[in-house]
């Protein structure tokens, strides 16, 4: 099979560049080594920014989200017990994040593509690259009917996570590769549960942070700071609960954190990680596969869509007149994005957890607080939070 573009990786990043992609009239097929049921029931993001809604909204990509999803401007930080809202949107011209799960996004973008005719193959095993530093790369793969497959193609787009294979097929020193791990570590836990708030709550508490995070009106996400080294077996029901409840405790107040079915728990790797420049020869890199952001500022799957919507952008100047400029530029673009994100999940990262350094959780703890004292701050907040547009 000929196809001009082969699209390794069906998360959010992949889906949507092959959507893209699809209404350019350009061909591509799309490989994934799961099966769809099994991408369609991943749980993971949550939070879509403004910019992402609206460049899905644009190519017919919401409809679903926008019907399901709700609009987000508010967040609250709990600090030394206290509550302290912040109405970002309202410093932000009004936009808002989205409240839509990951899955949900990636059944209806699988649906988009299916229906439009795409050519998607679930459970392709032994992925492999080939040639893509010559002007005729080619993908294999083992299918579902365990025969071995092959397709040529122009171009091959690596949206296959941070643990793919399409980043290791770049020959060593083809890229440099910059990581940052924090020192700390996330409990994600994922509840059966309505939610106890209406907006995104980060708790700050000396045993460490905690968030609550929004996904349905039945099911919630809680985050508990723990150490690196931790694994699930040390965190039971019951001592999850209970660490939820003191570290998000408002003395004096009647609010109330409700308990639920735990349906998911796991340590999160809190790395940050990049990859410059995001394409080598004839593979570009996208999303996860190209860098990798801590959940703290919610910006994982925002830049995935990003970069899939700058890929398509590219791709389409290309096709349609010889224009190689988008492609050339298309590292450079997206990075500025990425680096600008890395520094505000930093920023955040520090702010909610301190590094601790007793000065420097000093200094973090007050930039925090200045969000409440100098709207210039919060405005920059802001203008980072929902995303730049
Ligand atoms: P994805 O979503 O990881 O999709 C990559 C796809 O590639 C497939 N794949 C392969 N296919 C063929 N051959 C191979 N050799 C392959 N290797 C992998 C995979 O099966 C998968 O379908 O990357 P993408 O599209 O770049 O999207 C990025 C986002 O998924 C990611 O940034 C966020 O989900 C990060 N993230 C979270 N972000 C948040 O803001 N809040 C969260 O609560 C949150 N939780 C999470 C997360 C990421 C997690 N991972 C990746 C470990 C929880 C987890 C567990």
């Amino acid at each position: 099979v000929p196809a001009e573009v082969v699209v390794v990786g069906a998360g959010p990043a992949g889906l949507t560049l092959a959507n893209l992609l699809r209404r350019n009239g350009i061909g591509c097929v799309v490989l994934e080594r799961q099966s769809r049921r099994y991408v369609e029931n991943r749980a993971r993001a949550g939070l879509l920014e403004y910019r992402a809604v609206e460049m899905l909204r644009s190519h017919g990509l919401a409809d679903r989200l926008l019907e399901l999803g709700a609009p987000h401007g508010v967040c609250e930080f709990r600090i030394g017990g206290k509550r302290f809202i912040l109405p970002y949107s309202d410093l932000y011209e009004g936009r808002t994040h989205y409240v839509y799960p990951q899955q949900e996004l990636v059944k209806d973008l699988i649906e988009a593509f299916v229906d439009s005719g795409g050519d998607i193959r679930f459970e392709a095993k032994d992925v492999a690259l080939h040639g893509i530093s010559g002007s005729a790369p080619s993908v294999t793969w083992v299918g579902s009917d365990g025969e071995q497959h092959r397709v040529r193609c122009e171009f091959i787009a690596g949206c296959d996570g941070f643990r793919g294979v399409s980043r290791p097929s770049i020959p060593a020193g083809g890229v440099r590769e910059f990581s940052h791990q924090p020192g700390i570590a996330w409990l994600g836990v994922l509840a059966e549960v309505p939610p106890s708030t209406e907006h995104v709550i980060y708790a700050l508490h000396p045993k460490g942070f905690a968030g609550h995070m929004l996904r349905s009106p039945t099911v919630s996400r809680f985050f508990l700071q723990c150490p690196v080294d931790d694994s699930t077996a040390a965190w039971p029901d019951d001592r999850i609960w209970a660490e939820l409840h003191e570290r998000f405790a408002v003395p004096g107040s009647d609010w109330k954190l409700s308990e639920g079915r735990i349906i998911e728990k796991g340590v999160v790797d809190m790395r940050g990680h990049v990859t410059e420049p995001m394409a080598y020869g004839r593979l570009f890199l996208l999303g996860d596969a190209a860098h990798v952001i801590t959940p703290v500022g919610a910006k994982g799957m925002n830049l995935a869509l990003h970069d899939a919507e700058v890929l398509a952008t590219a791709l389409a100047g290309y096709y349609r007149g010889g224009d190689e400029s988008g492609l050339t530029e298309y590292s450079e673009t997206c990075l500025r994005r990425v680096w600008r994100c890395q520094e505000f999940s930093q920023w955040m990262t520090t702010a909610i957890h301190g590094t601790g350094d007793r000065f420097e959780d000093r200094t973090a703890r007050t930039r925090l607080e200045n969000l409440f004292r100098s709207p210039a701050s919060a405005a920059w907040f802001a203008e980072n939070y929902v995303g730049l547009m």
